[in-house]
């Protein structure tokens, strides 16, 4: 019931300030960085496939994730799964804050991101697929994710 409740607090949280129209864009937050990304290959072709890896923040104050997006995809989303009276459920996270020297892993079965309407009818294993992360700040962090059927050796 904790869990719930913590977890509907953080769907209420706002979805981030939109970024003044007058603005440069934003320079890349490079002390926020992806370790081991990768997209998982599904064994046929899926209109949906899923993306892991650790989200690294060694900037000296909190950050926080509040979009991802990719050239290959229409749509890119944070997800989360959980156990709720053993059913698995997924939902969609519009933040994930990462305090000082905090590593978000996204791995099978928790954190993820979702990837929706990819580009192509399939993905070659192997294949190097680029994601962008936004911060709240508007800053951007460019990834690289690789398909692959399993998680790299330090992955999970
Ligand atoms: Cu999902």
């Amino acid at each position: 019931m904790l869990t719930r409740t913590f977890l509907l607090a953080l769907a209420l949280l706002p979805f981030g300030q939109p970024a003044a129209q007058a603005a440069p864009p934003a320079p890349a937050a490079s002390c926020v960085s992806v370790e081991d990304g990768w997209i998982r290959l599904p064994p046929a072709p899926r209109p949906m496939l899923a993306g892991f890896g650790r989200i690294r923040n060694d900037c000296r104050d909190t950050q926080a994730v509040v979009a991802v997006r990719s050239p290959r995809f229409g749509e890119v989303s944070l997800h989360e799964t959980t156990v709720v009276d053993g059913v698995s459920r997924m939902r969609e996270l519009q933040r994930l804050p990462l305090a000082p020297g905090a590593e978000a892993a996204l791995r099978p079965g928790g954190l993820h991101l979702m990837l929706m309407r990819p580009d192509a009818a399939a993905f070659a294993e192997g294949e190097r697929v680029p994601l962008v992360l936004v911060l709240e700040d508007g800053a951007e962090v460019p990834a690289t994710f690789v398909v692959r059927p399993a998680a790299p050796p330090r992955g999970d």
